[in-house]
Parts: structure tokens; C-alpha cells; sequence
């Protein structure tokens, strides 16, 4: 934003120039001189927080599928950690959760009321939990910020997610978090599965579908972690990951399309699970949360070898494509100024500009042509900057849980 700030900046010089250059056609080559200056001036400054990179906490982001055990893993994380002398972070970012069963440091809900949200925007449960994390994660660097604050007292992050998986992973808001956390700590996934429920092999296989869109989405290491061993084992599903054929015989019987397609799938599927971590736990009696501990230093270890290097490169990269796109509209602003020489040239403010007959140079689509995320969530800020007070509190958990200054 800061260089959008400075964009207009350089609008303004700019049009204060071209003003003057209409006025005193002999000043011409010095305005248009200056005019080069300041357009030199406008540095391309993107803030990376690479930099700033830490190796400790561990942020652990649990989703899953709804009812799968999620914030029941999270209360059991939190007490092993505890026991265990570790110290853990815990954020709930389930706006609709009833009961929280553990003790939230940041919990979305003193920040944004859901039901509010549902009110005032006239929407289904869903889209209140959409706009709700949509609205937290325009303060989101600040929750950053106090983790990172933190960051020497602390070996895990824990974040709950809300039972919706696809408004977590899908949404902007979701994209926007899990970038956030994967690019100031070691980030890792657990995707709770619960076991009983997976046990019939076409339900298996929708579930390690989404598992695996979802590592495809976040480019993150994952754990699968089997929830409800109590009930079940889960080592049939360990079986059939290792071995298709194990999987092959589970559908021997079923001629079905979706049986057929399971079939397929898993020979696919092959590639994804030989690079997953997979835990047999339970929520409820704590069994498995060493081995689920040891996996997520594990992928910790792993993110920082490998994501960490991807993240790096794809971030210098959106960086150089951006100073590309800029560079590019500067030279084609240096154009334009040569060729209106002399002529009065009003240039676009980005506010609607009714004056006939006007040119504009800095129309077009180019400006204001975005990386089509950047756009989406661009435009979804400032649709909710209009919500928002413009109040900035300096306390760091009071002003992430009660002072953000959503109206909700
Ligand atoms: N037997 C057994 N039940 C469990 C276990 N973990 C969770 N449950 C039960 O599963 C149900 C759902 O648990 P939650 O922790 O609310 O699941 P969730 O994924 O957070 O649910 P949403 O946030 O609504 O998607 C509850 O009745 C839990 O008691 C477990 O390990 N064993
Ligand atoms: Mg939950």
C-alpha cells in the first residue's frame, strides 16, 4: 500500500507539473525535467518479513473435516503441552465455536461477533464465518506481531480453525493467515481425519482428496493426524496408503463408478502419501500426542529445508514481477509526458473524474491492473476498511482480543 501511497504521490508532482508546463510552455524542459527526478525518486519498496524469519514457535494450524475432533485435538495439544513443559500459543479462529474447551490467548470472538456479522450483512451461518475471518485478517499482522513478540517464550503455536474446512482453506482470508504464520515461522498443517468415519474406502478417498487439495493450496507440510483411535485403529488406513493393492481388495466387491474411481485415485494418490506424516491419535484419551509432537518437529524440520526456499522464491518472485509492472508503467507515464508536451493534462486520481474532454494518463487498465488475489483481497479491504473505526491501539493482546474496532 505504502507504494500505491507513493504512486499518487508522484501522480500529484506529477500533475502539478504538467499544470505548470501548460502555463509556461518556456519552462517546459526544466519541469519535464523535474518531473523525470521525481519519478526516479519513487523507490519500489516491498516490505518482506523473510528477514525476519524465526525458527521457534512451531505455528501448528489443525483443520479437518466438520465434527472430525479438531477443537477437542486442540484442547488435547493444549494440556500435553502444558504437561510436558512446553510452551504452547493457542488462537481460536472458529468466530461460531459455542464452548471453547481450552483457554484461548487470541480468540476470534472477542474481536468479531459472528451473530452481529450474520445481522448486519443479512447472512447464512456460512458467509457470517467467511466475513467474520475476512475481517480478522485485515488486523491479522498485528496478531503476528504479538506472537512474535513472544516468540522467544514460546516452542508451539496452536490455531483452531472453524468446522467449515473449505471456508478456512479456500477462503482469502484462510490463504491470507496461513501465508502470514508460513512466512514468519516453521509452519505445519494437521489435517484431523476422523478414523471411524473413514473406514468404508470411498469415504477414505474423498477424504485424503481434500487432504491433499489442501496441500496443494497452503504448500505446507502435513500431518495426517487419525483421530478416534479409541474407537477405531486406524491401521488399515496406514495400510492402504503403503499398499494399493491392500486398498484394491478393501473395494474387491463394489463395481460401482465411485469404487472404480477410488481405484484409479489411489494409484495416484501414491506420490502424496509417500511424503505424508500420518499419527494414529485420540482426542479424547490423549493416546498419540508424543508421536504427533515428534511428527510436527519432523515437518518443521522439512519446512525449513524445503517450503522455506519455495516460499522464499515465490515471494522474489511476485516481488519482480511487480517492479516489472511498475517500472513498466513509469516508462509509459515518461512517454506520455513527451508526447503531450505542452498541452494541459489532468491526471486520473482514481476518483471518477466527470471533466470532458480531460486526459488521463495515468488511466487505464495498466495502473490498476492487479494479481488477481491481490485484487480479490484488496478490494475486500477496502470494502471492510469502510467498516472499520481507523482507531489503532499500541497494547498488544488487548488490542488483538477487544480493541480492533470492528463495530460487531
Ligand atoms: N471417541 C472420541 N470422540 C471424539 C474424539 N475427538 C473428538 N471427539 C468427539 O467428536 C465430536 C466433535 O468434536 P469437536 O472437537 O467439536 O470437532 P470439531 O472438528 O472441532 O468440530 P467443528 O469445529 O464443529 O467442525 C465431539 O462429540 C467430541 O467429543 C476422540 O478422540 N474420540
Ligand atoms: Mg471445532
Amino acid at each position: 500500500m505504502e507504494t500505491d501511497s507513493k504512486m499518487q504521490d508522484a501522480a500529484t508532482n506529477a500533475s502539478e507539473n504538467a499544470t505548470s508546463t501548460a502555463s509556461s510552455s518556456s519552462g517546459k524542459g526544466k519541469e519535464s525535467e523535474e518531473m523525470m527526478q521525481s519519478m526516479e525518486k519513487l523507490q519500489i519498496d516491498e516490505s518482506s518479513s523473510s528477514s525476519d524469519f524465526k525458527r521457534k514457535p512451531v505455528v501448528i494450524i489443525v483443520v479437518g473435516m466438520a465434527g472430525s475432533g479438531k477443537t477437542t485435538f486442540m484442547r488435547q495439544l493444549v494440556y500435553h503441552t502444558h504437561a510436558s513443559q512446553l510452551r504452547s500459543y493457542v488462537i481460536n479462529l472458529d468466530p461460531a465455536v459455542a464452548t471453547l474447551p481450552f483457554g484461548a490467548n487470541i480468540d476470534i470472538r472477542d474481536t468479531v461477533k459472528y451473530k452481529e456479522v450474520m445481522k448486519q450483512f443479512n447472512l447464512g451461518p456460512n458467509g457470517g464465518i467467511l466475513t467474520s475471518l475476512n475481517l480478522f485478517a485485515t488486523k491479522f499482522d498485528e496478531v503476528i506481531s504479538v506472537v512474535e513478540s513472544r516468540a522467544d517464550q514460546l516452542d508451539y503455536v496452536l490455531v483452531d480453525t472453524p468446522g467449515q474446512i473449505e471456508i478456512f482453506t479456500w477462503s482469502a482470508s484462510g490463504a491470507i493467515i496461513t501465508e502470514a504464520f508460513a512466512s514468519t515461522f516453521p509452519t505445519v498443517i494437521a489435517y484431523v481425519v476422523d478414523t471411524p468415519r473413514s473406514s468404508n474406502p470411498n469415504t477414505f478417498m474423498s477424504n485424503m482428496l481434500y487432504a491433499c487439495s489442501i496441500l496443494y493450496k497452503t504448500r505446507l507440510p502435513l500431518i495426517l493426524a487419525f483421530n478416534k483411535t479409541d474407537i477405531a485403529q486406524h491401521q488399515f488406513a496406514l495400510e492402504w496408503m503403503e499398499d494399493f493393492e491392500a486398498f484394491h481388495a478393501a473395494l474387491e466387491n463394489d463395481e460401482s463408478y465411485t469404487s472404480t474411481l477410488s481405484r484409479s485415485l489411489s494409484l495416484v494418490l501414491d506420490e502424496f502419501y509417500k511424503n505424508l506424516k500420518s499419527t494414529g491419535v485420540s482426542a479424547l484419551s490423549g493416546t498419540g500426542m508424543n508421536e504427533f509432537l515428534k511428527a510436527v518437529d519432523g515437518s518443521a524440520e522439512e519446512f525449513m529445508e524445503t517450503y522455506k526456499a519455495d516460499l522464499d522464491k515465490r515471494r522474489a518472485e511476485k516481488q519482480r514481477l511487480e517492479e516489472d509492472r511498475r517500472r513498466g508503467n513509469m516508462e509509459k507515464l515518461r512517454k506520455d509526458m513527451q508526447k503531450s508536451k505542452g498541452e494541459t493534462v489532468v491526471l486520473s486520481t482514481g476518483l471518477k473524474d466527470k471533466a470532458a474532454g480531460s486526459k488521463s494518463m495515468l488511466a487505464g487498465e495498466d495502473i490498476e491492473e492487479e494479481d488477481e488475489d491481490e485484487d480479490e483481497y484488496e478490494r475486500s479491504s477496502e470494502e471492510e476498511e469502510d467498516m472499520i473505526d481507523d482507531d489503532d491501539d499500541d497494547d498488544e493482546d488487548e488490542e488483538v482480543t477487544g480493541n480492533t474496532g470492528f463495530p460487531f
